[in-house]
C-alpha cells in the first residue's frame, strides 16, 4: 500500500511480510519497522514516542498485517510516515473517525491512532468526545506539546493560560483544557498520562492501552523544542522536576477520584487514571450484525443490509 500526504506531497511505501510455509516467523525488528528518516527537529519529543511504537511492536511480536496506524495532520501526525506497515496519515482532527472505520470492520487488527494536542482537541474535539462514548476499540497517543508545532507556534487547546504564541502575542486568555479531564467527561474507558523523558513508563502505559478491550487514551507530554522549549521541565527530575505516578491507593474504576486525581497543579500525576470495562461498540455491533444473519441465513452480510435499504424505498 502506498500513502500520500496531499499537504506535503510525501508518499511512504507500506509492506506485509509473510514467512515461507511452514518456516517459523520471526518477530519484526526496528529494521522491518523504521521506514523514512524522522523529519522532525532534533530534539523533539515525538522521536522518544515513535522510538517506543517499534519497541511496543518488537516486544508484542505485532506482525505488519495485525496493526495500523492512524495519524490527523501535525508535526506528531508525521508519525505514519516513519513506521513501515499499514497506516494512514489523514486529515487535520479526522483520525479518529478514519480509525474508527478499521477498529469497526476489522476486529483482529489493534488500531493505534496518534496526533498532536491541536489534532486531538481542536479540530478534532468532537471526535475526540464521540470515539470515546462509543468506546470504539482502539489506542489514540496525543503527543501533547502545548502548541501548534507543525505551523509554526499558536496557541493550542492545551497551552497554559499567559503562552506567548503568533496568535496570542500578549499571551493566551484561554483557559485550557485538561485532556485527562476531557477523556474522562467524554466517557473513555482507559485513561493514561505520560512523559516522553519517561521512556520505561511510556512503553508501559502503550501496552497497558493496546491491551484494553475499549476506547484507551494516553496523554503523553512530548516537548517542542522549536517553539515551546522547557515546557516540560517542572516533570523531568533530569531538569530539576518531580515525575510523580499516581499513588497506588488510587482506585482505577473511580472516575471521580481520577477527575480529582487530574485537576493536581502541572505536573500532576503520571500513570493510569481510569480503567473500566464495559462492552465496545465493536461487540454491540458485532452482536447486531450475528442475530441479522441468523434471521436471513444464506444471505451475505451486504445483501442483509440491502434488504434493509429496500424496505426503506
Ligand atoms: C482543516 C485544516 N485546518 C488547519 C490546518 C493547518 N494545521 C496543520 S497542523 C495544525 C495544528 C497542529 O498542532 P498539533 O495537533 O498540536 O500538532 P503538532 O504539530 O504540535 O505536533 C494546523 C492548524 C490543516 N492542515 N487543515
Ligand atoms: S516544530 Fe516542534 S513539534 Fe515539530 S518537529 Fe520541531 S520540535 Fe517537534
Ligand atoms: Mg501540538
Amino acid at each position: 500500500m502506498l500513502t500520500e500526504n496531499p499537504e506535503h506531497g510525501e508518499t511512504t511505501a507500506t509492506i506485509s511480510t509473510t514467512a515461507a510455509p511452514g518456516a517459523e516467523r520471526k518477530g519484526l525488528t526496528k529494521k522491518d519497522i523504521a521506514a523514512d528518516h524522522p523529519t522532525w527537529c532534533p530534539g523533539c519529543g515525538d522521536f522518544s514516542v515513535l522510538a517506543l511504537y517499534f519497541k511496543l511492536i518488537e516486544k508484542r511480536k505485532l506482525w505488519h498485517e495485525k496493526i495500523t496506524t492512524i495519524a490527523g495532520i501535525g508535526c506528531s501526525s508525521r508519525f505514519p510516515y516513519f513506521v513501515q506497515a499499514h497506516g494512514a496519515h489523514y486529515i487535520h482532527g479526522r483520525a479518529l473517525p478514519f480509525a474508527s472505520g478499521i477498529s469497526l470492520s476489522r476486529p483482529d487488527l489493534h488500531v493505534f491512532a496518534f496526533g498532536g494536542d491541536g489534532d486531538a482537541f481542536s479540530i478534532g474535539g468532537n471526535h475526540f468526545t464521540h470515539t470515546a462514548r462509543k468506546n470504539i476499540k482502539m489506542t489514540y497517543v496525543v503527543m501533547d506539546n502545548w502548541v501548534y508545532g507543525l505551523t509554526k507556534k499558536q496557541t493550542s487547546p492545551t497551552s497554559p493560560l499567559g503562552f506567548k504564541s503568533k496568535t496570542d502575542q500578549w499571551g493566551a486568555v484561554d483557559y485550557p483544557i485538561n485532556p485527562i479531564k476531557q477523556a474522562l467527561a467524554a466517557g473513555a474507558t482507559f485513561v493514561a498520562r505520560t512523559t516522553a523523558t519517561n521512556p520505561n513508563h511510556v512503553l508501559q502505559m502503550m501496552e497497558a492501552a493496546m491491551d484494553h478491550e475499549g476506547f484507551s487514551f494516553v496523554e503523553c507530554l512530548s516537548e517542542c523544542v522549536e517553539f515551546y522549549e522547557g515546557a516540560f521541565d517542572a516533570a523531568n527530575p533530569r531538569k530539576g522536576g518531580v515525575f510523580n505516578e499516581i499513588p497506588k491507593t488510587h482506585d482505577v474504576t473511580d472516575d471521580l477520584a481520577a477527575y480529582k486525581l487530574a485537576g493536581a497543579d502541572f505536573p500532576g500525576h503520571f500513570g493510569i487514571f481510569y480503567k473500566v470495562n464495559k462492552p465496545t461498540k465493536n461487540a454491540k455491533e458485532a452482536d447486531i450484525n450475528k442475530n441479522l444473519s441468523g434471521k436471513f441465513p444464506g444471505l451475505k452480510d451486504w445483501q442483509i443490509l440491502q434488504k434493509s435499504f429496500d424496505r426503506m424505498k
